[in-house]
């Protein structure tokens, strides 16, 4: 018993240097059977609508999740790219790319891995491997980065040690990203992903009701990209001196 835990030590202490040499510059352990304790929630979005899914859905003997976050210093992240009918964002390939070389660690190391198992809650994993905690605007947020970070998650059958959950409430009685979102999609920790610019069908951009809001607030930057709205996070005072442009 005292071996498979200093095992376990050692390896975590070894995946989460591997993910913060290669560009996440935060890391969280997350156990399995933590994970799956959470109800099945309804994932209310076009391209998704199912149902969150468990551990076992991506790989079998699942045992721990390694949940990544990635800063976003810059608003040039929030790209999206359209493709015909489809839609491409720069950041996840960034992410992914990032999240793969840990990856590759531990299939090195004999475990094996699953990257991007999507239908599992990324911010919940950071919740709970202690990255930050949800935000008003029903974010992660981290005390030095802000809602600022994007979550990549890796499923594992290896044995790592968890860490502990964020628990501190950081918005007290800030509501200042409720207030800023112009199309009133916020109420406090609850997001309308029918209402938010970013969850209607890319289609819809061109209504004459949301038109000006697009116009202003998802600006277009060639004929096939635009950022995405970010009133909801340049709002928080957490993470702000940490941003460029
Ligand atoms: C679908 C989706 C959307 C949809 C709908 C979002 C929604 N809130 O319903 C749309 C398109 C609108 C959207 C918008 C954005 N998204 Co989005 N989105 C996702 C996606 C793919 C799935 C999220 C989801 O619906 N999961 C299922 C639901 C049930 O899970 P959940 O929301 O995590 O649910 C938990 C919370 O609701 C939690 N909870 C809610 N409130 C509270 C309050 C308290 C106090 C507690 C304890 C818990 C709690 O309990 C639930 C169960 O555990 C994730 C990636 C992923 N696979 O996780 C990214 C993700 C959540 N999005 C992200 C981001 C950054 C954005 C945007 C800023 C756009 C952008 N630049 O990328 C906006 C922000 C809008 C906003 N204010 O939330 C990041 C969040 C990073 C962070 N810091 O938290 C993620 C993790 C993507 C990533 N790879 O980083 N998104």
């Amino acid at each position: 018993m005292m071996e498979s835990n200093y095992k376990a030590e050692l390896l975590t202490r070894e995946i989460k240097e591997k993910a913060l040499s290669s560009g996440a510059e935060l890391a969280g352990i997350v156990s399995a059977s933590d994970l799956d304790a959470q109800p099945r929630i309804w994932v209310d979005f076009w391209e998704y609508k199912a149902f969150t899914k468990k551990t076992s859905d991506y790989l079998e003997n699942a045992r721990s999740a390694i949940i990544l976050g990635y800063h976003v210093w810059d608003d040039v992240f929030e790209i999206v790219l359209k493709k015909e009918s489809s839609s491409e964002y720069p950041v996840e390939w960034r992410g992914r790319l990032f999240a793969r070389r840990v990856l590759r660690y531990l299939e090195r190391k004999g475990y094996r891995g699953v990257v991007e198992p999507e239908l599992l809650s990324k911010k919940r994993m950071a919740q709970l491997g202690g990255l930050g905690n949800f935000g008003k605007n029903t974010l992660i947020i981290n005390p030095k980065y802000g809602p600022w970070i994007r979550l990549r998650s890796i499923i594992t059958d290896a044995e790592l040690v968890p860490d502990e959950p964020f628990v501190r409430d950081l918005c007290g009685d800030c509501n200042l990203c409720i207030e800023a979102c112009p199309v009133r999609a916020l109420a406090p920790y609850r997001l309308d992903p029918n209402v938010c610019l970013l969850g209607i069908h890319p289609n819809k951009r061109g209504e004459p009701r949301l038109k000006t809001f697009y116009d202003k607030y998802t600006p277009t930057l060639t004929k096939n990209s635009y950022l995405m709205c970010m009133e909801c996070q340049k709002a928080c005072p957490y993470g702000r001196e940490l941003r460029g442009g």
